[in-house]
């Protein structure tokens, strides 16, 4: 052996040895994926999040190591991941729209009918021609996941109809598309981020908020409500985006397995969101909030009829109505 073969030798026991103390089986370098979200782990987003995490890393023989974090400023969540100080995030489309315009359509009320509806939608051309449009905003558009159908809720005011809501302080998302409807119907729309959601419920600083029932239930805001209204006036998607720059990295294998746990962590997190729908409700009847069934949810969207010329000037009446129209057939 010559002296160099020697040399050779010791520098690669050395790095056997550092892997070793590192607790690596190899030393290959690990590319290190944090991903964020608004939720607590055991929650529709969390979900999601762990079967991300879990599919990624079996995928790619641990190369990736994904860190889940809690960031409940969602637009925070995306600026950092545009500037690529995080490498991935899952949030709702709330604060998208200011990121990629053209999502603003999905944020408009009483445009899909169910589930079904609204995830055939995302999962056909519309949808991905929609992620198609992300990088040219300096973003990857991994995955369509969701949040789940909208509710409002509210504290000391109980709401009848509508016309109750009028001159009403109700927390929304910082989101052009929600704030137009709730305006409409008479309400004063308020926009903040979800991290400073619980505060302003406690000090009452709103009358309410409107969110899915995954979110509610995980993130206790029946605590801080009295009423909740099955209004399921708006269908709130959520998406898992990443930095372009972080993709570009990947070689060819994690890139594929990356679609893949992003499709596993959709799948998870669509099953957490109708388990949630279904047995979620009860739970928080129990838990004290009182429920009250909106018997034909459409007086929510006549209320917000004058905002609909303003969403099909925006979109164009055809883009809405194949939305509308869209169907597995
Ligand atoms: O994505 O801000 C909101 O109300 C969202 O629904 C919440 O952050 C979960």
């Amino acid at each position: 052996m010559s002296n160099n073969q020697f040399r050779k030798m010791g520098a690669l026991s050395g790095l056997v040895t550092l892997a070793m103390i590192c607790g690596l089986s190899t030393a290959a370098a690990q590319t290190v994926l944090t991903v964020t979200h608004s939720s607590p782990a055991d929650s529709h987003f969390g979900q999601g999040a762990i079967a991300f995490k879990g599919t990624l890393e079996e995928l790619t023989n641990g190369s990736v190591n994904v860190v889940i974090q809690r960031l409940d400023n969602e637009r925070e969540a995306l600026e950092s991941v545009q500037l690529g100080s995080q490498e991935c995030a899952i949030i709702s489309t709330g604060p998208l729209g200011n990121f990629v315009p053209e999502t603003r359509v999905l944020d408009v009320p009483f445009l899909f009918d169910g589930y079904a509806h609204a995830r055939g939608t995302l999962d056909s051309e519309i949808g991905q021609d929609l992620l198609g449009l992300f990088p040219q905003y300096g973003l990857e558009g991994v995955a369509w996941m969701e949040n789940g159908f909208r509710n409002l809720t509210t504290g000391s005011k109980r709401v009848e109809s509508p016309d109750d809501l009028k001159g009403m302080k109700i927390r929304t998302m910082e989101n052009a598309i929600h704030m137009q409807a709730w305006k409409a119907a008479g309400v004063l729309p308020t926009p903040m981020a979800f991290s400073e959601l619980p505060s302003a419920l406690q000090q009452g600083t709103v009358d309410g908020q409107e969110n899915p029932i995954p979110v509610i239930l995980a993130n206790n805001l029946d605590m801080m409500q009295k009423y909740l209204y099955l209004t399921r006036h708006v269908y709130s998607a959520g998406i898992l985006a990443c930095n372009p720059d972080f993709v570009a990295g990947l070689d060819a294998s994690q890139n594929e397995a990356l679609q893949e746990a992003g499709a596993a962590a959709a799948a998870v997190n669509r099953a957490r969101v109708e388990q949630d729908d279904r047995l979620g409700i009860e739970t928080l009847r129990e838990r004290g909030i009182e429920v009250l069934e909106v018997d034909d949810p459409r007086v929510y969207r006549d209320a917000m009829a004058s905002a609909y010329a303003g969403f099909e000037s925006q979109f164009g009446a055809e883009t809405l109505q194949k939305i509308r129209d869209w169907s597995a057939e």
